[in-house]
């Protein structure tokens, strides 16, 4: 029998790349969307199928995390041997503006996941997507030992989800696992995340569209890798004999000053003439430096990141180029 999959936030950036993973090994998939007034399946509309075709795999719902009773009856009625639960308020920055929804859904919307699958005695596998911003302000590099110090309302709400999904793992014996991953980005990528901001904004500039790009913060850090390679490692931690927590990230730092210099190097230009500042894009409290250390994933799982920033800001850039 074909494996059976839910994806929550199978419309975002790795939703939509784990879901071609998953089709691709043979599961059926079956992935949960918000209700909105304009269309919001971009991301997947290449892999949508006519439900009336007896070999579709894939299968989309209406449903919200903050609605734990529509969980309890798709979960019920989908019976999944592995649930991703991607959805989330992801966007660090807008977290300080809605504090309280990101509780709710960020935060929240794992435990209903969570108490929904103990409720109707599903016998499942959980991913639950952690992040390094729940390490904040602890000293790179980071690994599944270092202590948490979050530094927003999202932090925080992924630190509650993360200790509620190893306290079904450890309350219920259910296989519930934490993938603490570190930024991780394509094109596909939100278009308010800063490198994306960054490639859309070199690829207009370069067509003669625009001239200036705004930003924030040039000096934290980050440990970029390229989402498509770690969606097949929430997978790999869902096929292990144990459950546990792993950190997927490359290892490697660069600055966001770093990620302008090599896109706008990729298409000849000087990042330093188009970018100005605009403390609109400050955060009430920053994030400096997240570099992780991805060694046990690299042991227990085999799993090794190969696209590093340099080449990642070339892929996106390329891409938006494409679509400009
Ligand atoms: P995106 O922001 O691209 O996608 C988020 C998804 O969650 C979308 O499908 C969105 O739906 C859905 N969603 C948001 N709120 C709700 C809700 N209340 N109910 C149901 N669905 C909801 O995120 P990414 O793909 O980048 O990230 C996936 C997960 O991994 C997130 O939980 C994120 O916090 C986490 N993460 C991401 C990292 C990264 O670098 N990308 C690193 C570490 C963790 P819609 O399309 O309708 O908005
Ligand atoms: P992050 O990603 O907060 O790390 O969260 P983001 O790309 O938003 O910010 C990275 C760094 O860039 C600085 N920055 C700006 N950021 C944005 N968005 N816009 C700007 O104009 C700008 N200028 C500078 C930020 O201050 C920050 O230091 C992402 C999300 O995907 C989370 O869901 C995920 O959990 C973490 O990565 C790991």
């Amino acid at each position: 029998m074909p494996k059976v999959s839910l994806i929550t936030g199978i419309t975002g950036q790795d939703g939509s790349y784990l879901a071609e993973l998953l089709l691709g090994k043979g599961y059926t998939v079956h992935g949960l969307i918000r209700r909105a007034s304009t269309f919001n399946t971009a991301r997947i509309d290449h892999l949508y199928q006519d439900p009336h075709d007896p070999d579709t795999r894939l299968f989309l719902h209406y449903a919200d995390l903050t609605d734990g009773s529509r969980l309890v009856t798709l979960l019920q009625r989908i019976q999944p041997d592995e649930v991703y639960n991607l959805a989330a308020q992801s966007h660090v920055r807008v977290s300080f503006d809605e504090p309280e929804y990101t509780g709710l859904s960020t935060g929240l919307g794992s435990t209903r996941l969570l108490e929904a699958i103990r409720m109707i005695g599903l016998d499942c596998r959980f991913y639950q997507a952690s992040s390094s911003e729940m390490y904040g302000a602890s000293p790179p590099p980071q690994n599944e030992e270092t202590p948490l110090w979050p530094r927003s309302p999202y932090g925080i709400a992924k630190v509650y989800s993360y200790w509620m999904t190893r306290n079904y793992r450890e309350a219920y014996g259910m296989f519930a696992v934490n993938g603490v991953l570190f930024n991780h980005e394509s094109p596909r990528r939100g278009e308010t995340f800063v490198t994306r901001k960054i490639s859309r904004a070199v690829a207009e500039i370069a067509a003669g569209k625009r001239n200036e790009l705004h930003l924030g913060n040039l000096d934290a850090v980050r440990d970029w890798g390229y989402a498509p390679e770690y969606v097949a490692g929430m997978w790999a931690m869902l096929q292990h004999t144990e459950p546990g927590d792993y950190v997927l990230a490359t290892g490697t730092a660069y600055s966001i000053r770093d990620f302008l210099h090599f896109s706008f190097q990729h298409v000849g230009l000087e990042w330093q003439k188009y970018v100005k500042f605009d403390k609109r894009y400050l955060r009430p409290a920053e994030v400096d430096s997240l570099i992780g250390d991805a060694s046990r994933a690299a042991s227990i799982l085999g799993w090794r990141p190969r696209v590093l920033a340099p080449e990642l800001a070339r892929i996106m850039v390329d891409a938006d180029r494409t679509a400009v």
